[in-house]
């Protein structure tokens, strides 16, 4: 499986944006991109539902040898033995979501300024998310942290995989890399795209470039 560190080009598979049933075809689109990363995102549908959706599409990320990361739900990631599980400010403790998952899974913690991230560098966690950088409809009642911040964390944690996230787009990419990102994460932009290989492959291009 692809290591966390050579992750670039994080995707999720967003409940608000893909219909249930397109799941796996999506999850087949971002693969034909070549996504370095997916998380499934099933905001407010039932843990037994979440299982359903992650046993279908883990066949597929195992078959592409990259990481599926199961959002929110420590238990369920255990159950269907993803690679791994992302939690947010307001979920448990690391110490509490590595009793469930174990030593050997991916745990990450979105993080919403400097100091969050020092928490998540401090617990250890794999990776974390960084935002939201801007507003956006996925993650309403947030309020933005733009760009500034982004170098700081980079210098602070160089050895910890930090992804961009929040209005995280193609055509703004240029203006995120020069404050100092050099990993993101994109829903809408990705779920939305007319063509999702070929956003993929552009975003990739510019990450890599
Ligand atoms: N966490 C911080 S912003 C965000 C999450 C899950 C949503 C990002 O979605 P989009 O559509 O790429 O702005
Ligand atoms: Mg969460």
């Amino acid at each position: 499986m692809k290591d966390i560190a050579d992750c670039r080009l994080y995707g999720i598979l967003d409940l608000g944006y893909c219909d249930r049933e397109k799941l796996v075809a999506m999850a087949r689109e971002m693969i034909a991109g070549d996504i370095d990363i997916i998380q499934l995102r099933a905001k407010n549908h039932a843990p037994e539902d979440i299982l359903a959706m992650g046993r279908e599409i883990l066949p597929v990320t195992r078959d592409a040898g990259i990481p599926f990361i199961i959002n929110d739900h420590p238990e369920i990631a255990a159950e269907l033995e993803s690679d791994g599980v992302h939690v947010g400010q307001d979920d448990p403790s690391m110490g509490m979501v590595r009793r469930i998952v174990g030593d050997d899974m991916l745990v990450g913690r979105s993080t919403h300024s400097l100091a969050h991230a020092h928490d998540g560098a401090a617990e250890e966690a794999d990776y974390i998310g960084f935002g939201p950088l801007f507003a956006t409809p996925t993650k309403p009642d947030y309020t933005p942290i733009g760009t500034e911040d982004i170098a700081a964390v980079h210098r602070e944690y160089p050895e910890l995989p930090i992804f961009c996230i929040g209005g995280v787009k193609k055509e703004n990419l240029p203006e995120i890399l020069a404050a100092g990102a050099r990993r993101v994460v994109i829903v809408s932009g990705i779920l939305q795209a007319p063509d999702v290989p070929g956003y993929i492959r552009e975003v990739k291009a510019a990450l890599l470039g």
